[in-house]
């Protein structure tokens, strides 16, 4: 499978949707005359990242949802994958029919059939507006967790997982892929630099961002696949660093600038069997019955006491006496 991540530069509050899906499409142009099989879009793709916002009347939000996908502004960009013969993954803010709202992602196939939906379950950020702050980051406001659990699809026979963006920090997802047999893991992301309460240092946040995708990869034995919306939006800077990850968590393609950026790789799926047949063959290796805290608790809490056997203390002082 040749797989093209397709990084999008800021997108202005004042941009139509139109607009971004004819970026979009010149994005998917290019892959598709580099005869990529699947494109990776990012999270939230096709407006700006607006949970950086705040309206007090959150239905004042709801110019950056989809209600129908494809709606007639998107439209051409599944006309053009499907004439191209190209899958793809999106990003964006969906409402759907009982009018709950999610961050979600699609698969769509190359005959530009959506085959695959996830909701984002790991919301960052808080639900109530912080005073004296440069921007919000309320994803817990404008969203509810997704409802959809973590989802394998078959595209063109590869076996692809789906998570979105602060997802990937968090290794319990790509278990529950990898355990589904995933191949390949797609993602796309909007990593602000600037996040209220999040403390760490600028030059850590690429560093985190590619930890994450790597061990992600590794641990898992599947090819990671990531895109970021970057750059500048009204002034709100964002990191780039897509990147394509092989099973062995080396990064085989990464993106160079904060802009629109398409790089492609060639992923072969047999790489995966290096790993899973041996360091990482689960069926061989894995003990659950030893990992009960990890559903059992949520936050950080006592140690669960262990009792061994344990011999009697023989002190040079004891033996003397
Ligand atoms: N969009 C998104 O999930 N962004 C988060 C920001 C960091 S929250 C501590 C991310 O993980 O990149």
């Amino acid at each position: 499978m040749r797989i093209a991540v397709a990084q999008v530069g800021g997108i202005q509050l004042s941009e139509t949707r139109r607009a971004v899906v004819g970026r979009l499409a010149n994005l998917l142009e290019q892959a598709a005359d580099q005869r990529a099989d699947l494109v990776v879009f990012p999270e939230l793709t096709l407006t700006t990242f607006f949970p950086r916002y705040w309206y007090d009347d959150a239905a004042e939000a709801d110019r950056f949802f989809e209600r129908s996908m494809p709606g007639d502004d998107v439209a051409p960009l599944f006309e053009l994958a499907a004439d191209r013969g190209v899958a793809f993954y999106l990003g964006y803010a969906e409402i759907d029919p009982r009018g709950r709202r999610f961050n979600t992602s699609i698969l769509v196939d190359r005959s530009g059939r959506i085959v695959g939906k996830y909701r984002k379950i790991h919301l960052p950020g808080h639900a109530e507006r912080l005073d004296d702050v440069p921007a919000q980051h309320a994803e817990k406001r404008y969203f509810e967790v997704g409802d959809l659990g973590f989802g394998v699809f078959d595209v063109d026979g590869v076996k692809v997982g789906m998570c979105l963006c602060n997802d990937r920090r968090w290794p319990e997802v790509y278990r529950c892929l990898s355990l589904q047999g995933a191949e390949v893991v797609v993602l796309g992301y909007n990593t602000p630099v600037f996040v209220p309460g999040w403390q760490e240092e600028p030059h850590a946040k690429m560093f985190t961002h590619l930890l994450s995708l790597q061990a992600g990869a590794y641990q898992n034995s599947v090819w990671v696949a990531a895109a970021a919306k970057c750059g500048y939006e009204d002034g709100h800077h964002m990191i780039g660093g897509s990147a394509i990850v092989a099973p062995s968590g080396e990064i085989v393609a990464k993106a160079r600038s904060e802009g629109e950026e398409l790089i492609v790789a060639d992923v072969d799926l047999g790489l995966s069997e290096i790993y899973r047949t041996s360091v990482f063959n689960f069926a061989a290796h894995r003990r659950p019955e030893h990992y009960r805290l990890i559903v059992d608790r949520v936050g950080r809490g006592e140690p669960v006491p262990v009792s061994f056997d344990q011999p009697p203390v023989t002190t040079a002082a004891r033996r003397d006496a």
